[in-house]
């Protein structure tokens, strides 16, 4: 069966790349090649290129893997994406991409070129929660993590992202190229905010010039990016090559769901992504804090309590009666910490995620999202957790999601069955509860990582004694009675 490589290949039913793909020169680079790219910012980018056209196609690079790349490149970069709802699917082939890169095989030289490039306008990152290496107590960079430690000694290779985005800006500044913006499109609360703190404090370590250059000149405009994209799954080339009638290896499976929120701050121009239906506000902030507390802190603790309860798929969790009860019962409890924001009825967003996390044609795997617990739970469950703590509200749903994550992070279910965390603080963890025996201990040790859980409820009260008591019946009865008991 022949490949994708061209749009010739593609049949009728199949939209296609509605402009001259050839025409529009690259105007952003991508760092973070994965499907949540391909799902997202890619789709919009085609639709502006769509609809107003420009130079704006992407060069999109991976910086540690080179699975993604290898995929692309004969395909022109073009790839399908498969959006499943509930009433079915629809296959579109995206033609945003016209160049991919693999930073850590070999296109280091090329990767810098294109940040360098005058052409290059606005940098995008999705690099996950850990990639970035922040230290949230400083909200500078955090020696410790690997690609900081290493990039911090070796400023002329670097392999990180605050490395990269450094040096990148040093050459411009150097060559009198106006800088690029810095757009992260990671699920992180005030992600520009953070961002431009990482690389503020990374240059003022090797260049303080270079630091004040960076916080006069270079915007970092905040995003909310919503679109639940799966790793794709072993039956997608099958579907494809139905749909297609042709090989995709680069072809993603997604939501029909999509929601971009950005703050119009781009002083070298950007493209037309409200054509594709982004929202440009003056603060993304209000946005942020419902999509991270609302769908991503559910989706945390649906992970924690589905995967432990035997349930591999999000939709699994939603045909359970107890488990469907407690993603309603979390997602009003989310909501309850947020101020109101014009325009949206919380209530109608709860039931919306309700029914996308229900989408019987999507499997997302609660593994998947279990993974990276000590990244996500600090603004998914912390963080309103403090808040409905401090308004005397019903701490509940906050304490259940914290200890579904610890009995997780015992490494094993009670069918006797191991998992590996996949969490970058995956051995310290395992080192301090190695030895604790009970629900106290563990507490004890989970709580005790430092720079993890904010010290309102670390400390003797409330939320600790409810994660302790919900533990306790987790370790003398089962995962599933505790479920059945709560939901
Ligand atoms: C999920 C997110 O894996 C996870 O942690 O909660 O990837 C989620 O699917 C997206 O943020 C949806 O926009």
């Amino acid at each position: 069966m022949t490949r994708l490589s061209s749009l010739q290949d593609v049949p009728g039913g199949v939209a296609t790349p509605a402009y001259d793909r050839d025409a529009h020169g690259t105007g952003i680079v991508h760092l973070g090649l994965g499907a949540f790219h391909k799902a997202h910012q890619a789709v919009y980018t085609d639709d502006a290129l769509k609809a107003e056209g420009g130079d704006w196609r992407i060069v999109a690079v991976s910086l540690r893997s080179a699975g993604a790349v290898e995929e692309l490149r004969p395909q022109n970069g073009m790839f399908t994406v498969i959006s499943a709802g509930a009433e079915g699917t629809s296959a579109r082939v995206i033609g945003s991409i016209a160049t991919a890169l693999a930073h850590a095989h070999g296109d280091d030289a090329a990767v810098r070129a294109a940040l360098a490039d005058p052409a290059t306008r606005i940098v995008t990152i999705t690099v996950t929660e850990k990639g970035y290496g922040i230290d949230r107590a400083t909200g500078g960079a955090d020696p410790s993590h690997p690609a900081i430690a290493h990039d911090l000694d070796h400023p002329d290779a670097p392999t990180g992202l605050a490395g990269l985005l450094v040096q990148a800006l040093a050459a411009r500044r150097a060559a009198g190229t106006p800088p690029f913006t810095v757009l992260s499109c990671d699920n992180l609360p005030g992600n520009g905010e953070l961002t431009r703190g990482l690389i503020l404090d990374f240059a003022n370590r090797t260049d303080p010039d270079l630091r004040d250059w960076i916080a006069s000149e270079v915007a970092f405009p905040s995003s909310m990016v919503d679109r639940i994209t799966p790793a794709p799954g072993d039956d997608l080339s099958g579907k494809v090559r139905e749909i297609l009638g042709c090989e995709d290896y680069a072809a993603i499976e997604t939501e029909t769901f999509s929601q971009w929120v950005i703050e119009d701050r781009f002083p070298t121009g950007r493209p037309a992504w409200e054509a594709g239906g982004a929202l440009f506000v003056e603060d993304v902030a209000p946005y942020e804090k419902m999509k991270l507390r609302m769908l991503n802190g559910t989706h945390s603790m649906l992970a924690y309590a589905g995967f432990l309860s035997g349930k591999r798929h999000v939709r699994d969790v939603m045909q359970d009666p107890a488990l469907a009860a407690l993603v309603r019962r979390h997602l009003r409890a989310a909501a309850r910490t947020l101020d109101p924001l014009e325009g949206i009825d919380l209530g109608a967003y709860a039931e919306d995620l309700a029914r996308r996390f229900e989408n019987p044609n999507l499997a997302h795997e609660t593994y998947q999202i279990a993974m990276d617990g000590t990244e996500k739970l600090p603004q998914r469950i912390f963080a309103p957790a403090v808040d409905a703590l401090s308004a005397g509200h019903d701490i509940r749903p906050f304490s259940f999601a914290t200890a579904a994550w610890m009995r997780y992070c015992l490494g094993h279910r009670d069918d006797g069955s191991t998992h590996t965390l996949r969490d970058p603080r995956e051995d310290e963890i395992a080192a301090r509860i190695a030895g604790a025996n009970d629900a106290d201990a563990i507490v004890v040790a989970l709580f005790g990582l430092p720079n993890l859980v904010p010290d309102a409820l670390r400390q003797e009260g409330p939320l600790r004694k409810e994660v302790t008591e919900v533990l306790r019946e987790m370790l003398s009865t089962s995962v599933a009675k505790v479920l059945a008991q709560e939901g």
